[in-house]
């Protein structure tokens, strides 16, 4: 052990005193030294986003692109090109909890060939606003009130919902963060979207316009919201934790990269202006073209130095792929460059390892705080009769702005092809399944009973109702709202009913299957070794987790003298935590669970989130306790068999039939 100067230390654990119990002395430059460098270990967090977990991968093309782009990355089927990826909560600081009622980050950086590209995207295809200077306000709105300090990453208060009810441009986007969408089940399952148009160009000069989805192989799933409140309780690092695990278990998350392709003539033809970030373009209208595959196969040996320090940026873009005018991109490739600077403290960041291209770079910009690549030349410029041998630009593989066609008058002004708020909203609500729709009227009564002011509440009633008047009504009726709601006037009038499209609910694409998911098993004293082994087995078969909860973490003693060890206390693994559960329990081993509130409530919880639910029959008694009523979702572990047909039901998902037996649906 060294000091950061190379001297050898000889005592790290005792400072330098006058005499055993004397006074430390100021001498002391091992203490200072080490007191220094702790004192300034935090740098600014994240001002959104700040809270997140990431992962090394690789992205892997399948289907090049090279009739429409130069981009090696995109072309170039035999490259395997390394990545990064961070995911992210929007408003809650860094030590917040992770199943907050909010949007995900979904932020990729690919150390392509011929630099660093960076697709810095959303869990959701659009946004709050369309244009960048509305940006401060609409954090300003979500983050803690500032003359209070709270609430912490939660959009559920007076400021958030004051500010959406004044701008009607984040009506589309309140529909999806009021979904399921924002509250995944994890990192794994949920799709990443580039949001804004780019272009990308071939190499004759060709640009066509371009979207990026990523899709998860695991499918996309949710929890419920009030699991969701439970979870922050019992594990606010929930889904940082399953990422981890996840990869470090070997079951490495995959994602398709899916391109809409569209040409400017097409575009003209949309029902929206593709410029528009608060719209997004039906795949029914430009279907998904899958062209290639991110796997995370690494999780970062060093949060800070990885996952704190990763920076980001817009602008990260390599030749082949271009902005479009969308101005919210614009005022983002100012933004993110800017805000490094700040946080990483140096115009020097892109020096640090997780930022740094894989591919040489070099330029003449010099010197600056933590220069890490000190330039031994003379000359640190162009053009030079002294040294012409230093970095030249290179006009035919440097990056070539698209030559579009730019003219107007110098204006502050939104195009009136920007102006119709409400289409797109109605058109994600009639693209819901019937629980989804539901869910989306519970979170909007949720998130508006907490507004204290009933002005803000009557006025995203009239929003609400100029999306749908049912929806209006439902939300009013959950809030006990009784006044006429006075519908919001639109700029435009709303254009006439968008189709439905499938593709944008969740539950319509496919039951989530039992890969990646958790199975909760409740096992008592005497519990059927048989029963238990067959349920593991199934589990595991299935490609899911059997987590075993016990009363003491130890394990218990099966009925074959067998022992079982615990992954969880029974209260410290209550039932949100887990897909599906099951309680094989014997019948002395349900008297002991009858008396112990962590149990009735791990059941009920489980019936009450719409869960599936496998029980022995001696375990019949705590069901009962728990309120379990019989249905669909209510199995009989009896035989050896019947585990198998237990998971292939849990693969199907929640039970959403359930749902207005156990809460008021609106
Ligand atoms: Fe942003 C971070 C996504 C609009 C300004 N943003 C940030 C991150 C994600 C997004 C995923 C976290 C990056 C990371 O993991 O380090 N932001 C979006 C999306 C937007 C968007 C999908 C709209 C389509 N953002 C947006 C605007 C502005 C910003 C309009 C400012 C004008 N965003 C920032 C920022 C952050 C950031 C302040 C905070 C930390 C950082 O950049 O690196 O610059």
């Amino acid at each position: 052990m060294t000091t950061n100067h190379g001297m050898p230390i000889s005592d790290d654990h005792n400072s330098l005193k006058s005499g055993a119990r004397g006074p430390v002395l100021l001498e002391d430059f091992v203490l200072r030294e080490k007191i220094f460098h702790f004192d300034h270990e935090r740098i600014p967090e994240r001002v959104v986003h700040a809270r997140g977990a990431a992962a090394h991968g690789v992205f892997e093309l399948t289907d090049s692109l090279a009739d429409f782009t130069t981009a090696q990355v995109l072309s170039d089927t035999s490259l395997q090109t390394p990545v990064f990826v961070r995911f992210s909560t929007v408003a809650g600081n860094r030590g917040s909890f992770d199943l907050a009622r909010d949007v995900r980050g979904f932020s990729v950086k690919m150390y392509t060939p011929e630099g660093n590209w960076d697709l810095v995207g959303n869990n959701i295809p659009l946004f709050f606003i369309q244009d960048a200077i509305k940006f401060p306000d609409l954090a300003h709105a979500v983050k803690e009130e500032p003359d209070r300090g709270f609430p912490q990453a939660q959009s559920a208060h007076d400021t958030f919902w004051d500010w959406i009810a004044c701008t009607p441009e984040a009506m589309h986007m309140v529909m999806w963060q009021m979904s399921d969408r924002t509250i995944p089940r994890s990192y794994r399952m949920m799709q990443g979207f580039g949001v804004h148009s780019f272009r990308l160009v071939n190499a004759e000069g060709v640009s066509t316009f371009v979207k990026f989805h990523w899709t998860p192989l695991l499918n996309m799933q949710s929890v419920v919201w009030d699991e969701a409140i439970k979870i922050n309780g019992a594990d606010p690092d929930y889904h940082r934790r399953d990422l981890y695990t996840s990869i470090a278990d070997g079951e490495h998350p995959v994602w398709e990269l899916g391109v809409q392709l569209f040409t400017e003539e097409e575009a003209a033809e949309f029902d929206f202006d593709h410029l528009d970030s608060t719209k997004l373009i039906p795949e029914e209208v430009v279907p998904l073209r899958v062209v290639g595959r991110l796997t995370l196969n690494r999780n970062p040996a060093n949060v800070f130095a990885e996952t704190e320090q990763v920076a980001f940026c817009t602008q990260n873009l390599v030749p082949g792929i271009d902005f479009s005018d969308d101005p919210l991109l614009h005022g983002r490739n100012f933004s993110y460059l800017d805000t490094q600077l700040k946080r990483l403290g140096s115009p020097n960041f892109h020096q640090l390892p997780i930022n740094a291209p894989r591919c040489p770079f070099a330029n003449m910009q010099r010197d600056g705080h933590m220069q890490m690549h000190p330039q031994a030349t003379r000359v640190a410029y162009t053009p030079s009769l002294i040294d012409p041998s230093g970095p030249r630009e290179d006009p035919v593989a440097g990056f070539r702005t698209f030559p579009a066609v730019v003219q107007g008058l110098k204006t502050r002004e939104r195009s009136a092809t920007f102006s119709d708020h409400y289409s797109q909203a109605r058109q994600f609500f009639f693209s819901q399944t019937e629980p989804e729709q539901d869910h989306i009227v519970a979170a909007l009564i949720f998130e508006l009973s907490k507004v204290e002011l009933p002005l803000i509440r009557s006025t995203m009633l009239g929003h609400l109702a100029t999306i749908d008047a049912a929806l209006g009504q439902r939300v009013a009726e959950g809030l006990g709202h009784t006044a006429p709601i006075v519908p919001a006037t639109p700029a435009v009038e709303p254009r006439t009913d968008l189709k439905p499209s499938p593709k944008l609910s969740i539950l319509a694409n496919g039951p989530p299957g039992m890969v990646g998911r958790l199975v909760g098993m409740l096992v008592t004293d005497g519990a059927s070794s048989v029963i238990v082994g067959a349920l593991i087995e199934a589990t595991v078969a299935a490609g899911a987790s059997p987590k075993i909860v016990c009363p003491r973490v130890g394990g218990v003693t099966l009925d074959d003298g067998s022992h079982l060890c615990g992954d969880f206390q029974l209260a410290g693994g209550p039932s949100v935590l887990f897909d599906t559960v099951a309680v094989i329990a014997s019948e002395a081993g349900t008297t002991a669970l009858l008396g112990e509130a962590a149990a009735v409530s791990w059941v009920h919880d489980a019936f009450h989130h719409l869960k599936v639910i496998a029980s022995t029959d001696e375990a019949e008694p705590l069901l009962a306790v728990a309120g379990v009523a019989a249905d669909a979702g209510i199995v009989a572990l009896a035989g050896a068999e019947d585990p198998v047909a237990y998971v292939t039901l849990a693969g199907q998902g929640r039970i959403w039939a359930r749902e207005p037996t156990v809460r008021t649906v609106y």
